[in-house]
């Protein structure tokens, strides 16, 4: 089965690798700024689909369906995020003749409106978020709705998900303002305005729960990610297991998980997502129709490979596993790596990568789309890597990832690394007592002036005089930035040195 996969970065070239181990060919797709890109290189083909701004390339559906047919690919993987979650992107897949590497696009469709998934969840018995399941039709049914509950309540867009079109309402007096706002946001950014009101729990954990079905009606869960350590909505640190849920616990998550996901006749990888108040009671929130992030955490400790079973199902074979099968072993905990300068409010710092040092050794996984001497796009998500740790127990999966952190070496841009390194020492996250609020309330502990901002400095200046020494002794000038067509044909080597 030869599959294209229509994305880029460290997803791409983990779908690759799953792929390479089944024997499947792949064929890549690239953006002109990703010509270079590690996805292209580690794919057996690749394939132009247009200018660099995602909109006119990753987001053409129009272009990947060109290049399935021009490659001869039978099956597509859309990766996460662009157009992962588009339920006609899926349906465009299936008439071209193409396999979807996902589930239904009826399934998409049916998880991708929240009243209507609410709906679903609550006819099949799956705990909601307590509020409406139908869009309002004025403000007087928001206002109703207040009252009855009593405040605080949260306006969410009903097209809205992962924290867009959303806000806390604390007071009778902010109700109508925003409703407004809302209203008028869910409007622009997903041309659909219509909005419904929750509950608010307030000190929320963000847990989630991995499931994996076949188009044979076999579903099973693998366990839950606690996903609580997030900065606007973007997840920072993932661990799996939770370190507040036990056995009992585990099994009562999953098996209203595999409800929820039969509930819109699931298959292939999916996440329930759910709010945990501090009682531990839990509520179904959203459900994600893709492979995740951060899957990885997931594998190493349930000793699955999630992107084998989707190919799998995706064919229609069976499941390769039962829940009975399934036995978690120690823990995992994965830090996303950005190329951000935690120094600077996370300002984006994309660039050329002129050094790494990845980390080794016993219980370390880096899922990483850079090499040295690619420079970073401005274009997409500047996530450079997944640095992922496993080990016997939580202790020794937080012991292994501040070794990891100090052999993590990146010259050139700014990464937040040192940022992990300071929340694996923080004693509210080794104690796992933290909840939504976490990342924000110890921002203001962060001091870059001094230590590992300017060791990177240090570092790019040795760098940078050696390249000088270098062209000096050779009497010759690489140029600084434009295409050269030797420099390109070098990095091509260099790559082809590393496949
Ligand atoms: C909530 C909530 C509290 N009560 N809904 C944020 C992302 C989106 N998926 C839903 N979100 C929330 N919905 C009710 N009824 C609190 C959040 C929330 C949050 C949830 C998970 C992880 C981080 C968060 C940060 C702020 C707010």
């Amino acid at each position: 089965m030869k599959v294209l996969i229509a994305n880029r970065g460290e997803i791409a070239v983990r779908v690759i690798r799953a792929c390479r181990e089944l024997g499947y060919p792949t064929v890549a797709v690239y953006s002109e700024a990703d010509r270079n890109a590690m996805h292209v290189a580690y794919a057996d083909q690749a394939m132009p689909i247009g200018p660099s701004p995602s909109r006119e390339s990753y987001l053409r559906i129009d272009r990947i369906l060109d290049a399935a047919k021009k490659s001869g690919a039978e099956a597509v993987h859309p990766g996460y995020g662009f157009l992962a979650e588009n339920a006609q992107f899926a349906r465009a897949c299936r008439d071209a003749g193409l396999i979807f590497i996902g589930p239904s696009p009826e399934s998409i469709e049916a998880m991708g409106s929240k009243t209507e998934s609410r709906q679903r969840m609550k006819a099949a018995g799956v705990p909601v978020v307590p509020g409406l399941t139908e869009p309002v039709k004025s403000f007087d049914e928001i206002a109703a709705f207040a009252k009855e509950s009593g405040f605080p309540i949260m306006i969410k867009a009903s097209a809205g998900g992962g924290g867009k079109g959303m806000r806390l309402v604390e007071r009778d007096e902010d109700l109508q303002s925003a409703y407004e706002r809302v209203t008028s946001e869910a409007e622009s950014f997903f041309g659909d305005g219509s909005v419904y009101a929750e509950k608010f729990i307030s000190n929320p954990r963000h847990i989630e729960v991995q499931i994996v079905g076949d188009q044979h009606g076999n579903i099973v869960h693998v366990g839950e990610r606690e996903c609580t350590l997030q900065r606007r909505h973007q997840k920072v640190v993932e661990e799996c297991p939770s370190p507040v849920v036990d056995a009992e616990l585990r099994a009562r998550l999953g098996a209203m998980a595999v409800k929820a996901a039969a509930a819109v006749n699931y298959y292939s990888t999916g996440t329930i997502e759910c709010l945990m108040g501090p009682d531990k009671e839990f509520y179904f929130l959203e459900m994600n129709t893709r492979l995740q992030v951060e899957h990885p955490v997931t594998e190493m400790v349930w000793g699955v490979d999630l992107v084998k079973e989707q190919l799998r199902v995706a064919r229609g074979e069976t499941l390769s596993f039962t829940q009975e099968d399934l036995e978690p072993l120690g823990h995992a905990i994965e830090c996303r790596i950005y190329a951000e300068d935690p120094a600077r409010k996370f300002a984006p710092s994309p660039g050329l990568i002129r050094y790494i040092n990845l980390p080794q050794g016993p219980g370390v996984r880096n899922d990483q789309g850079v090499y040295a001497g690619f420079t970073v796009p401005v274009f997409y998500d500047p996530m450079l890597s997944k640095l992922i740790t496993h080990a016997s127990t939580r202790e020794g999966a937080i012991a292994r990832m501040k070794r990891a952190l100090t052999e993590y070496r990146v010259e050139g841009i700014m990464t937040t690394i040192p940022f992990f390194t300071f929340i694996m020492n923080h004693p509210d996250f080794v104690s796992a007592n933290f909840d939504t609020g976490f990342i924000d309330r110890i921002l203001p502990e962060l001091d870059f002036a001094h230590g590992q901002t300017d060791e990177a400095h240090v570092g790019a200046a040795i760098i940078a005089a050696a390249i000088m020494a270098f062209e000096e002794s050779q009497n010759v000038k690489l140029p600084d930035d434009g295409a050269s067509k030797w420099r390109e044909a070098g990095r091509i080597e260099a790559m082809r040195g590393r496949l």
